[in-house]
């Protein structure tokens, strides 16, 4: 068995449609549920975002200038498909077009998501997730882009963190509470349809494009016992159940874990599933895991009768509680970023480990990255070291997970542009690349070369060597 990182490692980064591109109510695209949910107070509105919808040329070509062997982007549902079905709006399907044909013009590989947080509003309207036809509607969505785009797209990503979608949502703004009584029914029926509608466009890129590969995107995080009280080693395994193992058992395997079949059952939360369903999920066949990994998570037992409160899930990163189940605990071991997301380099290794050994599929990062206040100077330079330390120390891991056996296939980090956080605005920014712009005000929206960007320029030459 070869170690190390493989020669034709896809080294690259990512973004996601509604965050980077603007335009989002032009140009034909019709607006999804980020364009209709209330933009949490003070920060960014998503209309322009970093322009990449007009820019993009001039993107790629400083992605080329770093090296990128691939780009992760999303393709907006509604941009393509305006009402979510039916009408196709071809301004929309050129976009994609020019940008794969962009990206391959450097001999960059597009790895696109199919999905990124952006249902169509029209079909939220309808219902979205929550309607058996909302996999149908998936699959037509499927086949226009592979229809499209399968001549020359090899790497495919279906839901970006569908994970988060059913944890979370409320807080990136894909779900509506509205009139629910029972969340868990709600949440896990959508994911079922989710996950049926993943295991659907899997099997029909084999079928239309059998040279193109797939795999899902969750935001895999191992989840670690508080202290060595089993009682919290339960907890632990509770929680990687319930936010990991979940959609990838599922997605790999075609089943349902056990651990949260049960606590389904507990919530009368078990989705209605039919006939047939499970036979379509075994036959999903991904090529590869995708994951998007930010840190790890930490919960101690909890058997206090609290319900779970909005306020203890204030973003993507926190556990939160589940009476009984698990409760989210700080970690005390770990340092933490400007805006509080706990850094755990070593924990990147452990996630890999544990998912290799669960799934034994190749794996490419899609996220990983640090959000900081970044500072344009007055020479034009942004001195990003403490992203230059973040990413080093996690591409420092995923090479020792690679000399361990692990198939590691490339590293995406989030983002290669900054763009606009899911609910912190342009302020927390990402990126290689710095993009002009405060909040509200447009500035001229000039793209800067951070130290960050010269950096990768180097480790991508020398596949990791830096
Ligand atoms: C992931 C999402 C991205 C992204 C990133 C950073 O969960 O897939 O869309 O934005 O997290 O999160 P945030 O923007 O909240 O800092």
């Amino acid at each position: 068995k070869k170690h190390g990182l493989p020669e034709n490692f896809l080294w690259g980064a990512s973004t996601s449609a509604y965050q980077v591109e603007g335009a989002n109510l032009s140009h034909g695209k019709g607006p999804s549920v980020q364009d209709i949910k209330t933009v949490p107070a003070g920060t960014s509105e998503l209309d322009v975002c970093a322009d990449f919808y007009h820019r993009y040329a001039e993107d790629i070509a400083l992605m080329a200038e770093m090296g990128f062997k691939t780009f992760r982007f999303s393709i907006a549902w509604s941009r393509v498909l305006p009402e979510g079905t039916g009408r196709v709006n071809q301004e929309g399907i050129d976009f994609y077009n020019n940008v794969i044909n962009e990206c391959l013009k450097y001999g960059i590989e597009p790895l696109v998501t199919m999905f990124h947080f952006d249902l169509p509003a029209a079909l939220e309207k309808k219902g979205g997730w929550s309607r058996r036809e909302s996999v149908g509607e998936f699959v037509e969505f499927a086949k226009l882009l592979y229809t499209n785009y399968g001549d020359r797209v090899k790497y495919w990503l279906t839901i970006n963190e569908q994970n988060m979608l059913t944890l979370v949502g409320d807080v990136i703004g894909t779900c509506n509470m509205e009139g629910v009584t029972n969340k868990y029914k709600k949440l896990y029926q959508e994911n079922h349809h989710m996950l049926l509608a993943q295991a659907k466009a899997m099997k029909l890129l084999h079928e239309m494009c059998p040279g193109a590969k797939i795999g899902p995107a969750p935001n895999i995080s191992l989840v670690y016992p508080a202290t060595c009280k089993p009682k919290d080693v339960l907890a632990a395994q509770n929680f990687n159940a319930i936010r990991n193992w979940l959609y990838l058992d599922m997605a790999v395997y075609g089943r349902y874990n056990d651990l949260v079949w049960k606590f389904l059952e507990e919530h009368d939360a078990i989705p209605v599933i039919e006939d047939g369903d499970m036979d379509i999920m075994e036959q999903a066949n991904p090529d590869f895991i995708g994951f998007n990994y930010y840190n790890t998570a930490t919960v101690e037992w909890d058997d206090s009768p609290v319900a779970v409160t909005d306020s203890e899930k204030k973003d993507q990163q926190s556990a939160g509680i589940e009476p009984g189940v698990y409760k989210a605990y700080p970690n005390p071991n770990l340092l933490r970023t400007e805006f509080g997301w706990e850094i755990d380099p070593d924990g990147f290794r452990a996630t890999i480990r544990e998912m290799y050994s669960r799934y034994h599929l190749p794996m490419i990062v899609t996220e990983n990255g640090l959000g900081a206040y970044d500072k344009l100077t007055e020479d034009g330079k942004v001195h990003d070291d403490y992203r230059i330390e973040y990413l080093r120390k996690h591409i420092e891991q995923i090479k020792l997970a690679a000399d361990e056996g692990a198939e590691m296939m490339g590293y995406c980090p989030w983002s290669a542009i900054d763009l606009v956080s899911t609910h912190e605005g342009i302020t927390k920014r990402y990126g290689f690349i710095y993009v002009n712009r405060d909040e509200f005000d447009m500035k001229d929206l000039a793209r800067y070369r951070k130290d960050s960007f010269y950096w990768y320029k180097k480790v991508i030459e020398t596949n990791g060597e830096d």
